[in-house]
């Protein structure tokens, strides 16, 4: 099982919060940027994190690809493949790269959906939740055979019920 996190823009406690509570159990803990945090903060040992538009250190990548659990994870933050006008672009990315799961945030928005056999999941905002579901939010990824079972939850880890996907 791993964890996906994004766009805490500057609440370092969130971040610390599931770090804690996972950091035991999870192959992976990934923030899809916007932190709002130094790079060179303790909190990202452990984390794998990436730049977002609201990063202005530059010791965040753009992009890393990781492998957990025998699958290739791509980790970006979305805005450098404009995700808020769907994922196309990134999805060409993601096939160049051979990623088996692609993370983005940006969109403070949940999505979990598989394109030509790879994953694409945004864990919406840990933060500043936007859109349908008004919940500060983050999500679990457990691979099993050949699914992914995954499961958004609000910050007192609780699933919340409208977003648990089999896919
Ligand atoms: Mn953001």
């Amino acid at each position: 099982m791993f964890v996906v996190m994004s766009d805490s823009h500057y609440d370092r406690n969130v971040v610390e919060s599931i770090k804690k509570k996972y950091q035991a159990s999870a192959t992976a803990i990934f923030h899809c940027g916007d932190s709002e945090l130094l790079s060179s903060d303790e909190i990202w040992n452990g984390i794998t994190v990436v730049a977002g538009n609201c990063d202005y250190d530059n010791g965040y990548q753009d992009f890393i690809l990781q492998e957990v659990e025998g699958k290739k994870v791509l980790i970006t933050h979305g805005h450098l493949f404009y995700v808020g006008l769907g994922l196309d672009r990134y999805s060409y990315f993601a096939e160049e790269k051979g990623a088996d799961i692609a993370l983005f945030g940006h969109i403070h928005r949940p999505v979990a959906q598989k394109i030509n056999g790879v994953l694409y999941l945004n864990p919406g905002s840990v933060a500043q939740p936007r859109g349908e579901y008004d919940v500060k939010m983050y999500a679990t990824i457990e691979i099993t055979d050949r699914q992914y079972k995954i499961s958004y939850r609000n910050l007192q880890h609780e699933p919340i019920s409208e977003l648990q996907f089999i896919l």
